[in-house]
């Protein structure tokens, strides 16, 4: 290749990163900051690792909480990944045991009219027999909304989860810089694995 095209390239490339950024930067003071990028079908979502918690044939694999900025009113969301053993189940409700929020909804982020929306999910959505529903940044979540105090790196809160079969689970949630804490595949921060349409593996 010619040093020509080889800097056009690298300018494109720069151009590329830019855009990048300037989408993730756009997105920092909205209450959902993933940037989507599509990995549904990534093979590498395994849940190999030990569940944090687990209630009948319910198990969930790596929840964190985003901290916040010490803002009051400030949002928040909560992140894991929800695997049914042997039967199907759903996910219809979320609450925050104990904690200084206003309002837990189930959340879905979309992109509408080229920008990124959060909107409630009443209904929940179903997880699979043997299949994995995976709340990340960019998709489907749990909203903490109205947080009266802020949610530091190291603190633990208590999340409620309600399955239409396996009735109520309540755990322990820590709060994690979203910086480092992708749930675990390819980019950085982040980029992480954020999913527009969100991953639902199984049968
Ligand atoms: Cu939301």
């Amino acid at each position: 290749m010619n040093s020509l095209a080889r800097s056009t390239r690298r300018i494109g490339l720069l151009m590329v990163s830019v855009l990048v950024l300037s989408l993730v930067a756009a997105c920092t003071d909205d209450d959902e900051p993933a940037v989507s990028t599509d990995m549904t079908a990534s093979p590498g979502t395994s849940t190999e690792t030990a569940p944090v918690a687990r209630l009948g044939h319910i198990e969930i694999f790596d929840a964190w909480a985003r901290a916040t900025p010490g803002i009051a009113d400030e949002n928040s969301a909560a992140y894991m990944r929800i695997r049914a053993t042997g039967e199907p189940d759903r996910l219809v409700g979320a609450a925050w045991d104990g904690g200084p929020v206003r309002e837990v909804q189930l959340h879905e982020t979309v992109m509408e009219g080229g920008s990124m929306q959060m909107r409630e999910v009443p209904a929940g959505w179903e997880i699979p027999a043997e299949g994995t529903l995976e709340l990340a940044r960019g998709g489907y979540h749990v909203m903490l909304i109205g947080l009266s105090e802020q949610l530091e790196p190291g603190d633990t809160v208590h999340l409620t989860l309600v399955f239409e079969r396996a009735g109520e689970l309540t755990f322990d949630v820590p709060v994690r810089e979203a910086t480092d804490a992708s749930s675990g595949t390819s980019g950085g921060g982040d980029m992480g694995s954020a999913t527009a349409t969100p991953t639902m593996s199984g049968n």
